[in-house]
This record gives C-alpha cells, structure tokens and sequence, in this order.
C-alpha cells in the first residue's frame, strides 16, 4: 500500500512538471522568439508536457482505485470481488505506453539539436519536425492495446489498434528523413556528440521497425512474451533513450561544468558501448523468433549460443560505462570555451558555466533571425 500511496505522490510531480513546462512556455519566452522559433528541443519538451499532464491522471485514478478495491472491498479488478483483471490492463497501457513518449520525445529533442550543430547546417523541415512531435503525442494515446494483442480482446478491435499503431511510424520516420537530410553536404564536425547522436539514428531506427513487426497483429501474437520484444524494447529505450542521454551529456558537458572532456576516452566509450550494445541485443531478436520466452532464467540448449553472444555484449557494454565514467568524471579537460561546438541556441552565448541566473541581460531574437541560422 506505502508503495501505491508512493507512485500516487510521484504521478503529482509529473503532472505539476508538466504543466510547469506548459506554462513557461507560453507565458515566458524571450522577446521575438515566436513558437515557430523555439528550438526544436523545448518543442519536443511540449510535447511531452502534454503528455505528462493528460496521461498521469490516468495511472493515479488506477492506483485510487486499487486502494479503493483492497481497503473498501469495492471489486474493480479482483475477479473474487467481481471486478475484472483486463481492465487493469487496459488502465496500465493508457498511460504507460504514452508514458514511453514521455522518455523518447526528449531525446529526439536532444538529437535534433544535435545534428545541425555537428552538421553546421539549418536544420531540415524545421516545422515538419515540431509538429510531428505533437502528432507522436497525440496519437500515443490512441495505440495502448497493442501490448494485449493476446490478453483477449475481440479481433475488430486488435485490427483497429494494429492500424493505429501503425499511425505512429509515421511522424517518427519524418523526424529520421530530416536528420539524415540535415546532415546531408554538411560540413560535418566528428565529435563524441555527433558519434553518440547517429549512433542513435542507427539504434532508434531499428526499434522503430522491429516495432512495426511488433505492432502487426499476426507477428505480435507468434512473438508476444519472447525475448525478441525485449530486444525491441532495448532498442528503442537504451539505445534510443539512453544513447540520446550519453550524447546529452557529451554535448552540455562543457556548458554545464566549464570544462571539457578527453574525446578519444569519450570516443571510445562509443565504440564499446555501441557494439556491446547490439552484441548483447540483437541475437535476442533471434533467439526470441526461435521461441526463447521473457523474463525466464532457464532456457533450452537450442539458445544457449544467442545467450553467451548478449553475455559479452553486456560485459562490452560494462566496459563502455566505465570509460564513459572515468572521462566525465576527471576533472583535468582544458577549459571548455563559451561556444565549443559552434551552436547557434540562447545557451552558447553565456560563458561556460554559465552565471547563477545564466543570462544578465534578457537574450532577444531579432525579426530574421531562428535558432539553427548555420547556412
Ligand atoms: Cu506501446
């Protein structure tokens, strides 16, 4: 019950997070900066506010009603009680598979700050990519049952949920053409950013497919509990999220610190953290068709092969972790100047790190001037 009680209290701070962002947005921006000249970071940042106050009331009724159900006796899922379990489900996956949109937009955010900046160009499609983030939020809400294709449902509406799941591939392979596009005649700058940043392209891209096999209803039900939707699942929050965070981090580190960092150590955390990445991963694709079930610690000889292969994949990607570690955490980089990347955001025009209130003076956006002015 404490630990019910507790994810009520955390659906709070999501929500109020949310609406912070919301507002600011709206009632805060510099002066000439339009919403058509955010950059496309806070844009994703929007998105996902919406999300983060529309869908979070939706797990905190849930858990009202758990409590509702074990304290009261009222019989809303506890079939002894009358109450129905698939109907638990169906709360669950409202919010938690927007709840996904919740971890991704953001780091396609960063990433499409990313690329332009490494690519030294303006950034392609600028609006088709702010309004796909607000076309990934809105159809989010309307896919959840994909994830219970086999809990029993009638077939109409797993056909209509398989359809609109497919709906979401598409502003997410909007946001992919433009990045390649933008990075296309670039004059490209091959630094641990960047590294981390198409690394991610690649990672994301192949999640976002294995999705689609995922989200057609006659794959799903032949995969569903195997680990080939655990490889899925990897792909697009380690290797999407996660990957997009690691190039956050290498991309603001010398903003927020004032220093920068050793880039053939951060280099090189890439490489382990990429191929351990997919050593550990992609077999479980194989093994999870060849019928290797989730979450099971035991399985049969046919798999022990794909096994030990995600077994040094993990030990890779260990190894990656660490070195990532080490050269965040040393202290001896040179001192990073105000603008080392040549970024073109509000944020490169304060020093490295920037002041306690980060802008003396109130940062303004002339008439012609947009966030991605490269060339
Ligand atoms: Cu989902």
């Amino acid at each position: 019950m404490a630990a019910v009680f507790g994810a009520f209290v955390l659906g709070f701070s999501s929500i109020l997070t949310g609406l912070n962002f919301i507002v600011t947005m709206h009632r805060m921006r510099a002066p000439g900066m339009t919403f058509f000249k955010m950059p496309l970071f806070p844009w994703a940042l929007y998105a996902t506010a919406w999300i983060q106050v529309l869908a979070t009331p939706i797990v905190g009724i849930t858990l009202l009603m758990i409590i509702a159900e074990r304290w009261l006796r009222i019989g809303f899922f506890d079939p002894s009680l009358g109450g129905d379990p698939i109907l638990y489900q169906h709360l669950f996956w409202i919010y938690s598979h927007p709840a996904v949109y919740i971890m991704i937009l953001p780091a396609m955010g960063v990433i499409t700050e990313i690329i332009p900046t490494f690519s030294q160009r303006r950034i392609f499609g600028y609006k088709a990519i702010a309004i796909s983030s607000l076309a990934i939020a809105l159809v989010g809400y309307f896919v959840w049952a994909h994830h219970m294709y086999t809990s029993g449902m009638s077939t109409t509406a797993r056909w209509i949920f398989s359809l609109l799941t497919f709906l979401v591939a598409v502003p997410s392979a909007i946001k992919v053409f433009n990045w390649v596009s933008t990075m296309y005649k670039g004059s490209i700058q091959m630094a641990p950013p960047f590294l981390f940043a198409v690394g991610f392209i690649f990672l994301f891209m192949i999640g976002g497919m294995t999705g689609l096999s995922l989200g057609a209803l006659a794959t799903n039900i032949h995969v569903h509990d195997t680990a080939y939707v655990v490889a899925h699942f990897h792909y697009i929050v380690f290797g999407g999220v996660g990957f997009a965070f690691f190039a956050a981090v290498y991309y603001w580190y010398p903003k927020m610190f004032g220093r920068m960092y050793n880039f053939k150590m951060a280099n090189w955390s890439f490489v382990f953290l990429f191929a351990g990445f997919n050593l550990l991963y992609f077999p479980q694709f194989v093994i999870g068709i060849m019928g290797m079930p989730r979450r099971y610690f035991d399985y049969l000889p046919q798999f022990t092969f794909g096994h030990q292969l995600s077994f040094f994949g993990a030990l890779l990607l260990v190894i990656g972790i660490v070195i990532m570690l080490i050269t965040l955490a040393s202290k001896k980089g040179a001192k990073a100047p105000d603008n080392p990347w040549g970024g073109r955001t509000f944020e490169w025009q304060i020093p490295s790190p920037p002041p306690v209130e980060n802008f003396e003076v109130m940062p303004e956006l002339k008439e012609n001037e947009g966030p991605y002015d490269y060339k």
